[in-house]
């Protein structure tokens, strides 16, 4: 049996429980991390040092970073879903997966921090301003190349889309003032109608 370590409404453990759901594959989930603490146990650190979720125990095998840990899951369960084989469209959802992580999850752990996580009177608006300047250029990028293709995948729905997806629900749900990113909305809509996106994805937002 596999086990996910980490609270279930943290975008990156979302990643790898939605990629598990859709895959079929029978997992247990820990709750740790956020209200749950316990990331500084040494029991924990000692599967993943940086004291972060989610982390996969997979038997003796320990894996974290959660990009990783979906090309994992799909490289060893996926059985050629998710995925291809061709290896510019290989490459391609690579890069959308490597962007998400190094761009867009900094901005939107900023916004989930100073908005969501923050009381009203104490927010700082000049961090958020900052915040949803910078997720909206990056998702005018995602916008324009799916305006291209029907998902970040590529032509099927792949694991560029699970990295992608469970940053832009929060971002949908909290942020009232939003650009026009018809493509983008066009493709979230798509993922609100997959089943094991609605379980996964679509909880309450803290
Ligand atoms: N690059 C890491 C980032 C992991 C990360 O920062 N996780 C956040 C949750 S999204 C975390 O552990 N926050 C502390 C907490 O939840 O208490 C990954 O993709 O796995």
């Amino acid at each position: 049996m596999l086990t996910v370590w980490g609270r279930k409404n943290s975008s990156n453990v979302k990643k790898v429980l939605w990629c598990l759901e859709e895959l079929n594959i029978p997992y247990q989930q820990i709750d740790i991390g956020g209200k749950f603490g316990k990331l500084d146990d040494p029991n924990y650190l000692h599967m993943n040092p940086n004291g972060v979720i989610p982390c996969l125990q997979d038997g003796d095998f320990i894996l974290w970073e959660s990009n990783v840990i979906v090309r994992y899951l799909v490289e060893k369960f996926g059985k050629n879903t998710l995925y291809t084989n061709d290896i510019k469209e290989k490459y391609n959802i690579e890069k959308w997966m490597d962007w998400t992580g190094c761009n867009l999850f900094s901005p939107i752990k900023q916004l989930m921090i100073s908005l969501v996580r923050t009381p009203e009177a104490q927010r700082d608006q000049k961090v958020i301003a900052q915040a949803l300047a910078e997720i909206e250029r990056l998702l005018k990028i995602a916008d324009e190349a799916l305006s291209q293709q029907t998902y970040l995948s590529g032509d099927k729905f792949g694991m560029a889309d699970i990295a992608l997806a469970p940053f832009i629900y929060p971002w949908i749900n909290v942020v009232t003032e939003r650009p026009s990113l018809p493509n983008l909305e066009r493709w979230y809509q798509l993922m609100t109608e997959r089943p094991a996106f609605q379980k996964i994805v679509m909880i309450e937002i803290n």
